[in-house]
């Protein structure tokens, strides 16, 4: 099924009230997002249907390899999506998502969300909560990093600050007429890189060390809008089925997951999930 065709086969009322239920009493609670959750702030999403690697093979864009060998073409690929991406606002399920996550913390218990979505919408989605509840927001863990971040492919130096546009680097206009133009490190004289884990690197060993921390403490799990093929991200839910918790999936897809789930709901994340977090 496609993300648009995905309300063809209308998520049963019995299904969202009973996710609603178990999300309701849920006290740790852990959230588990890919990039369907942001299909309605008009970000593409990888896999599938109008995915953003039916055009590009993964291994030729979002690995270390593919950016020693034509580190423009990837800086290419990665100003375009910074471009796109700076024009997109949270959307329903981003705002449900953030407010029911510190509403749990609110009351006592704890949550966390655990994204592998590069786009910092879940983030602004806390802030923008946050400044209008008055309640502390839950952490956001960007397992893949930030499409705005950036950092050196050979040292260790990070741009102190996230760029806001496509035409920016490290908060330096981007010129992308040759190899030699590419930004380079202030450190070592490196290539400067996106700020994101490509395939075959580690994830930040804290970051995903403190999502299966919450997924083995959690008493629900709410997955969203993501394939679950990726590791070790896609292990989040699984830890936590596996320490008890109640596993509520809202997906346009069948995933890997889907036979884990204790529910599982066919549907558009921005529809979907305000309804199951009684939003
Ligand atoms: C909707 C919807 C709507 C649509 N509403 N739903 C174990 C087993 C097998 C392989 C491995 C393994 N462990 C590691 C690996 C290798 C590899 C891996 O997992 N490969 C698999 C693909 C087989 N993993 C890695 O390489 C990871 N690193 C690693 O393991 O390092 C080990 C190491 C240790 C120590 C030293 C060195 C190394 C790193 C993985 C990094 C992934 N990076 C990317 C790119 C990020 C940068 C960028 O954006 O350019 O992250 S890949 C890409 O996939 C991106 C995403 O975050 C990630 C997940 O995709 P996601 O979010 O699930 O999106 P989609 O498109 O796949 O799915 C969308 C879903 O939403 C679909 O189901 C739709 O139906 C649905 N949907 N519209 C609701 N409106
Ligand atoms: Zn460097």
């Amino acid at each position: 099924m496609t993300p648009d065709s995905a309300d063809a086969v209308a998520p049963s009322s019995q299904a969202i009230d009973r996710a609603r239920a178990l999300l309701a009493e849920a006290r740790r609670v852990v959230v588990f997002t890919g990039a369907g959750v942001s299909a309605a702030s008009g970000v593409p999403t990888f896999r599938g249907a109008g995915g953003l690697w039916r055009s590009f093979r993964p291994e030729e864009l979002a690995t270390p390899e593919a950016f020693a060998r034509d580190p423009r073409l990837v800086w290419e690929w990665y100003a375009l999506r910074r471009a796109l991406v700076a024009e997109c606002r949270p959307n329903a399920a981003h705002r449900a998502i953030a407010r029911w996550a510190a509403a749990v913390i609110a009351r006592g218990g704890s949550a966390v969300v655990a994204t592998q979505n590069v786009d910092g919408l879940h983030q602004r989605a806390a802030a923008a909560a946050e400044a209008e509840d008055r309640i502390p927001a839950a952490p956001v863990l960007a397992l893949h990093g930030s499409l705005f971040a950036t950092r050196c492919s050979r040292c260790d130096w990070r741009a102190p600050e996230d760029d806001r546009d496509g035409a920016h680097v490290a908060g330096r206009p981007l010129d992308l007429t040759a190899r030699e133009t590419l930004p380079r490190c202030p450190r070592c004289g490196g290539l400067q890189r996106p700020g994101v884990v490509w395939f075959g690197e580690a994830l930040d060993e804290g970051m995903i060390g403190a999502a299966y921390d919450a997924a083995a403490r959690a008493d629900a799990c709410l997955a969203v809008g993501t394939s679950a093929l990726v590791h070790p991200a896609a292990g989040i839910a699984t830890a936590a089925a596996r320490a008890g918790a109640a596993i509520v999936e809202v997906n346009a897809d069948e995933t890997p997951l889907t036979a884990r789930a204790t529910v599982s709901i066919r549907g558009r994340a921005a529809e979907v999930v305000p309804l199951v977090l009684g939003a």
